[in-house]
Formats: C-alpha cells, sequence, structure tokens
C-alpha cells in the first residue's frame, strides 16, 4: 500500500450508516479513503476477491454516499464487483471481513443483505436498465429520490447497456449514469467504446466552464425567463466553441458532463451536485485508475482484478496449479499450429479463459470482442458458415447470455462451432450469480 500519515486515522469503524459521513468534512473524508483502501487490501489478501476494480472506486463511493441518501436515493452498481466501499459505508464493515464466505457476505450487491443494494448484479451490463426501471417507477409513483447507475467501460461492450442507454435516455425521467472509465476491462478495453472515451476524455476544458455555469445560474435567485434564455444560449455557443462535435451520450438523449478526475473528491462532489440539480437523465464521465492507492494492483490490475489470497504487503501469491483453462490454452495453440481453420473467440475474458498465449502467437485468429456473449456466439456461426473453425471460451455462467444465439444461429443450421466451457458446475465464493449448473439444461 501506498504510505499515509491520514491512515493513522479511524473513521471507518465509526461508520454505522452512511449518514455519518455527511458531517465529515473534504480532509477527512480524504483520510477515510485511506482506510477504505488499506481495510479492503487486508481483507482481499485472505478472502480472494476483486481488488483493482474497488481501489479504483473509493473516491467515487465517498462522493456518491456524500452527495445522496440511500436507501432513498438508489445506486445500482454494474456487475456488482466494485462495490466493497460501498459495503463498508453502510454498515457492513464489522462484518466485512466473511467477504465471500459461507454466510458472510457476498462479493457482489444484495438487496436480502442490506436495504443500501437496491438491485441485484453479479452479470454485466444490467445497471443502466435497471436504473431506467427504477427511475421509472419513482417518477410513476411519485416516490422520489434519484437513481444513480455505476457502470464501468468494459460493461459499456455489452449490448444491453446500449438498450438501456435508448430507453433511458428517451424517457425524460431523472437519472444519472457514472461512467466509470479506467480504460480497462479486465485487460485493456476493446473496440469503439474504448476508442470514443480516449477522445472524450482528450477534452476535458469543457466540464468546469460547465458546472461552473451552472451553478453560477442556480445562484442567482428568481432567475427571469428572458435572462436565463439568453444565459442558455450563451451555454450553447461556449460548448459549440470547445467541441466541435458533440459526444455519443448526448446522441442518446443525456446530458454530458465529464470527464472528471475520479479521484478528486470535490470534483467528483461538485459533479454529482450538479446531476443532482438536473430533473432529466444525466451521463457523469469520471476517469479513474483501476487499482488506484496499491503499487501493485496499480501496476499490473489486469492480475489484481479477481485474485485468491495473496501478502497484503508484496502482493506476491502461490503459483497456481495447471487448472481447465491452462490446459485448454496450451492445447488450442497446439491444434492451431496443425489447423489454421481454429480461431479463438472470448468475451473479454482472454486471461481467465486461458487464451494469452494464444492471442501472442495467433493474434489474427485471436478474438476479443468485448463483454458481448450474444454476438460471441452468432459471430462463431457466421465464421463456421463460411468454413472456419471457430472456439467460444467462456465461463458457464456467462454463456446464459448466448442461450438464444446458441439455438437460433447456430443449432437450427447446424454451424460446426466449439463452445470451451470453463467453470462449470458450483462455484463457492462468487456465490448465486455465478452458479455455472445450466448449461447441461440448454
Ligand atoms: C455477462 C458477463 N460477462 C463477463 C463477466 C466477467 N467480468 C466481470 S468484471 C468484468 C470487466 C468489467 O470491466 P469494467 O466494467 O470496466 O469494470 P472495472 O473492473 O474495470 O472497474 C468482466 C468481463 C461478467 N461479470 N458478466
Amino acid at each position: 500500500m501506498n504510505k499515509s500519515k491520514s491512515a493513522q486515522t479511524n473513521y471507518l469503524d465509526k461508520i454505522e450508516s452512511p449518514q455519518n459521513i455527511k458531517s465529515l468534512k473534504i480532509g477527512e473524508l480524504k483520510s477515510l479513503c485511506d482506510e477504505l483502501r488499506k481495510r479492503m487490501v487486508q481483507t482481499v489478501s485472505k478472502t480472494g476477491g476483486h481488488l483493482s476494480s474497488n481501489l479504483g472506486v473509493v473516491e467515487l463511493t465517498v462522493a456518491l454516499h456524500k452527495v445522496f441518501d440511500t436507501p432513498h436515493d438508489q445506486f445500482v452498481w454494474d456487475v456488482g464487483h466494485q462495490c466493497y466501499a460501498h459495503k463498508l459505508l453502510t454498515g457492513r464493515a464489522s462484518r466485512f471481513s466473511t467477504l465471500r464466505k459461507e454466510g458472510g457476505l457476498s462479493g457482489f450487491p444484495s438487496p436480502k443483505e442490506s436495504e443500501h443494494d437496491s438491485f441485484v448484479a453479479g452479470h454485466s451490463s444490467t445497471s443502466i436498465s435497471a436504473a431506467n426501471g427504477l427511475a421509472k417507477a419513482k417518477s410513476l409513483l411519485k416516490s422520489g429520490g434519484t437513481v444513480v447507475a455505476v457502470i464501468g467501460d468494459g460493461a459499456l461492450t455489452g449490448g444491453l447497456a446500449y438498450e438501456g442507454l435508448s430507453n433511458a435516455g428517451r424517457s425524460k425521467d431523472k437519472l444519472i449514469v457514472v461512467l466509470n472509465d479506467n480504460g480497462m476491462s479486465i485487460s485493456r478495453n476493446v473496440g469503439f467504446v474504448a476508442r470514443h472515451l480516449a477522445a472524450l476524455r482528450a477534452r476535458p476544458r469543457y466540464v468546469r466552464a460547465k458546472m461552473n455555469f451552472s451553478s453560477m445560474l442556480s445562484a442567482i435567485p428568481l432567475i427571469g425567463t428572458p435572462i436565463r434564455n439568453g444565459l442558455l444560449h450563451l451555454k450553447t455557443k461556449i460548448k459549440k466553441m470547445m467541441y466541435s462535435r458533440s459526444s455519443f451520450f448526448e446522441e442518446m438523449g443525456f446530458n454530458y458532463i465529464g470527464p472528471l478526475d475520479g479521484h478528486d473528491l470535490e470534483d467528483l462532489i461538485r459533479g454529482l451536485q450538479a446531476a443532482k440539480r438536473m430533473d432529466r437523465p444525466v451521463l457523469l464521465h469520471v476517469a479513474t485508475v483501476k487499482g488506484k492507492g496499491c503499487d501493485f494492483a496499480e501496476k499490473n490490475p489486469d492480475v489484481y482484478h479477481g485474485v485468491s489470497c495473496f501478502d497484503e504487503q508484496t502482493g506476491s501469491r502461490e503459483p497456481s496449479p495447471d487448472c481447465f483453462s491452462t490446459v485448454f490454452g496450451q492445447e488450442m495453440c497446439l491444434l492451431a499450429e496443425q489447423d489454421e481453420r481454429i480461431c479463438a473467440i472470448t468475451a473479454a475474458m482472454k486471461d481467465g479463459t486461458g487464451l494469452v498465449e494464444f492471442d501472442r502467437r495467433y493474434s489474427k485468429r485471436c478474438f476479443d470482442v468485448g463483454i458481448a456473449e450474444e454476438h460471441a456466439v452468432t459471430f462463431a456461426a457466421g465464421l463456421a458458415h463460411n468454413d472456419a473453425l471457430p472456439v467460444f471460451a467462456v465461463y458457464s455462467t456467462f454463456l446464459q447470455r448466448s442461450y438464444d444465439q446458441i439455438l437460433n444461429d447456430a443449432a437450427i443450421s447446424n454451424e460446426h462451432i466449439i463452445l470451451a466451457i470453463d467453470r462449470a458446475g458450483i462455484v463457492g465464493e462468487d456465490g448465486e450469480t455465478h452458479q455455472g449448473i445450466f448449461d447441461v439444461a440448454f
């Protein structure tokens, strides 16, 4: 861990509910962030779990709880693997050492576990659709409060996220999507999303002007309509001067704020307050560093994405024995040498499925399609139809996404695709959302 004298303080153990952080000043909140990181590294080194993603959203989580009031306001964590700071701030710090153990805390959000976990998660790219539904129900029933979806740039490669954006964007409901952009899925992110977000990150000048402008507007009491309209016109002009084209999210119906530094608490709090004041769908783009604040996780965020026990000081781990994925990867390399029709497909799980060496040796025949399991199967069927021999390496639980594609796009026309199904069976620590028990039935 990075050394910090403020890590000596103890705010965390006094937090019984998120209300307790409301009165903390910025300096105290920063110390709290150090404590959260320390507790996560200590615990995950013993229980295993998702480390890098959680270290990256510490300031974001603190800022969210500073600005909003759960459970009246609701946070929907996409995938949910980054919810540890949220758990620690919502009355679960004393049980945190039971993380991922039988009878202990789940590694993912679980409404059964806490009223602060608004929605179940585990599989990727669902948060915007869920938040769309939660926000719609709030506006229909006039129950008040704000719904905030937190989604990573990796999860944004999944098609369901676009179904969510498209519907939430036209809903006109009060809804905030926080895009946690660290440039990484488990490994480096791929495709259009990665390119578009990199372009947005490269133009940071607009956000401050926009936030200062909205605070200015809201600070003027009873502002008259003609003056307000004049100012809004001016705002559009400034915006046009600064941006030559709008972001994809604006085209989808969202007000776009960003990019913000996701480790600057003051900026995050200001950004979230600005988003909260808007009575419509808003996308807040936040740039974070995966693994932030822990040297070994920051250097190798992919290695410490999902990790088993390790040494808390050095990050070193026992070498793991060869498993299905390792042997599968070796066999794939051997077979690919003999048969040039063989292609490998992964849905953002190159490391977990053992395809790293295959990708190094046969990069033209290795396809990381992003978190897009449906696409992976139909893409494989297309490859097979034109005589390639595709092997889709996938965890059993995530193959559930592709049930329809297996039936309609591959099986009906008898395409020769190979499904290399990993992590089948009861999975233990990852819990109910990750069981690999339905593939036999389908
Ligand atoms: C449908 C589905 N496929 C694959 C996964 C495995 N998985 C868990 S987290 C993750 C990467 C998510 O990246 P991002 O959303 O950017 O979050 P980060 O970890 O970078 O914070 C993947 C592929 C999953 N949870 N769900």
